[in-house]
């Protein structure tokens, strides 16, 4: 082969996260792969992440992979919600155990993607040279990977130091007498500021939203707990798909509104107490359906806060009054409202004073200066979308993937965008990847898309597209769905209003994995409905 030449390849792979690992070990069985991945190290968000107290948010023995009995069997988890630096090391075992490296080029960004219409191609390019042709992309590229920062004035200006907390640098940062401001309250900031509060002189928190937050109660691998999971894996791994957000937790079967309201309380205490997330957003069956139901937990969360925080200014600032819960991702933390009793931490809020610039020493606000060492960026996210807009994508007759989303993303059933054939999306846009335990619902959509391309082959066709029609109905679909819920009503990563000026609608498909399962197995049984072959 000339130096000059592509290399050809079945698929071409974006990612080497835990659904992109997967999808080297599911597709190789029948096709030629290659895996390019940004960083230098397998794991996407859990390589990424290396901020103090990055840890997963739902338990480790759902938030695992399930494709195989002895992988599962094997594996222990030290604690019920795994800290990064075993989820690192558990994509890098499976990426070992698998043999999974020899198709994975590291260090390697995509910088285009271009489709050759003539022979059915991609043309992928990476920022470091390389060039692939291939047949099919599959697009793992996170929901949550391209990183949000603010771009106020006199970044480079600020004498100390900045970080994105999903840009963390590899050796551990010595905090000690240092001045730390983090600007950001969600999980992110949530999970990283009690540990940075022990680290440094003084942490600022400067927070332009109050988010609702409840304990993890993480401890120990409970050795029961355990047995239990691996005693009965298969049936978990098929009624996890069952249930709503792919994660078995107590579903209510009642409405606030059948209870009074000390039996509200009772039950709103047990799921604060629950050790497991996200209980208190289905304490009731209208959480997300009814603005007085949730309001209920509102108050109870609000409660709490004023219960933990001593100062009643700090704590008023730290009540989220004007969003449902929900309608933003809930948090869960180890000690995050405690936190502000620490003589040693502040809070800024920064919506009634925005922040306008960083200065030599630190941050201006509207209303004052804010001297610090280091500023760190718990900001987030440009989630969903981000990832694959930043890559140059052109599709048909040279129809850019920026100009078709400009204003807002489309996507039949989350997963293929009309006029971009043969290149499929995991975890994407318009799917219920946000609100579902990501690793099993991954796996999922992994094996879908195999078996979309397997069909394809079988038939004798070489390009598969989705139609206009089928986009719009599907985001229609999404839309009615989410406008039957609470979830719009935030500024979130959810509908991409994080963003200042990114369009759309709302981005998450709220009616339930299992729901979206049958609707992506309706569409193969009739006859591929949405879809073009050819
Ligand atoms: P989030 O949840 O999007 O939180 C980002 C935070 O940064 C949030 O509090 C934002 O305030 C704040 N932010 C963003 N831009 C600004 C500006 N310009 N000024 C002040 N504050 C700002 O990201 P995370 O990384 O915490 O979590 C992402 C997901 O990872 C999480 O949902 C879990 O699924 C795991 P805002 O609320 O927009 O007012």
């Amino acid at each position: 082969m000339m130096a000059s030449d592509p290399g050809i390849f079945d698929v071409v792979i974006i990612g080497a996260g835990f659904s992109g690992l997967y999808a080297i070990h599911k597709l190789r069985k029948t096709h030629s792969v290659v895996c390019l991945e940004a960083g230098d190290g397998v794991g996407g968000t859990w390589y990424w992440n290396r901020y103090p107290g990055a840890r997963v948010d739902i338990k480790s023995v759902e938030y695992s992979y399930g494709f195989d009995e002895e992988l599962q069997q094997d594996w222990k988890w030290p604690e019920i919600f795994s800290a990064q630096p075993d989820l690192e090391r558990y994509a890098n075992h499976v990426a070992d155990r698998f043999d999974l490296r020899k198709d994975i080029r590291l260090s390697t960004a995509v910088s285009s993607l271009s489709f050759d219409e003539a022979r059915n191609r991609w043309d992928v390019r990476s920022a470091n040279g390389d060039h692939i042709v291939c047949k099919y992309v599959v697009a793992a590229t996170g929901a949550l990977s391209a990183p949000n920062t603010p771009d106020w004035p006199g970044r480079e200006k600020f004498r100390g130091e900045i970080y994105h907390t999903s840009r963390w640098p590899d050796e551990p940062l010595d905090l000690a007498g240092k001045r730390v401001g983090i600007i950001g309250t969600g999980s992110t900031a949530i999970q990283a500021a009690p540990i940075l509060a022990e680290q440094c002189k003084h942490l600022t928190v400067f927070q332009r939203t109050p988010a609702y937050s409840m304990p993890s109660g993480n401890r120990p691998m409970d050795v029961a707990l355990e047995r239990d999971w691996k005693d009965n894996y298969p049936d978990r791994r098929v009624r996890m798909l069952d249930t709503y957000g792919v994660s078995i937790i107590d579903y209510p079967t009642k409405s606030a509104h059948d209870y009074t309201p000390a039996e509200q309380h009772e039950i709103l205490e047990a799921g604060w107490a629950s050790k497991s997330a996200f209980q208190l957003m289905v304490a009731f069956t209208d959480v997300m359906t009814d603005r007085a139901a949730n309001e209920v937990v509102c108050e109870f969360v609000r409660g709490k806060i004023r219960e933990i925080v001593e100062d009643p200014d700090t704590a008023e600032k730290l009540c989220p009054k004007d969003y449902p819960i929900g309608a933003k991702r809930l948090c869960i933390d180890n000690g995050y409202y405690a936190m502000f009793n620490r003589a040693n931490v502040s809070l800024v809020d920064v919506k009634i004073a925005p922040i306008e610039a960083f200065t030599l020493n630190g941050l201006k606000t509207s209303e004052a200066d804010h001297d610090l060492d280091v500023i760190i960026t718990a900001t987030g996210f440009d989630a969903l979308t981000g990832a694959l807009t930043r890559i140059d994508v052109t599709g048909l007759n040279g129809l850019t993937l920026a100009d078709k989303w400009r204003n807002g993303p489309t996507a039949n059933l989350g997963f293929m965008i009309a006029g971009f054939p043969n290149l499929f999306m995991v975890h994407g846009p318009l799917t219920p990847a946000a609100l579902a335990q990501m690793i099993t619902a991954g796996e999922w959509q992994v094996n879908y898309i195999a078996g979309m391309i397997t069909d394809l082959e079988r038939d004798g066709f070489s390009r598969i597209d989705t139609s206009i029609e089928a986009e719009q109905l599907w985001a229609a679909e999404v839309d009615a769905t989410a406008s039957h819920t609470l979830y719009g009503q935030a500024r979130s990563w959810y509908n991409g209003r994080n963003i200042d000026g990114k369009e759309g609608g709302f981005m998450v498909y709220v009616g339930g994995f299992p729901r979206y399962r049958e609707l992506c197995q309706a569409a193969v049984q009739n006859g591929f409905q949405g879809f073009l072959r050819s």
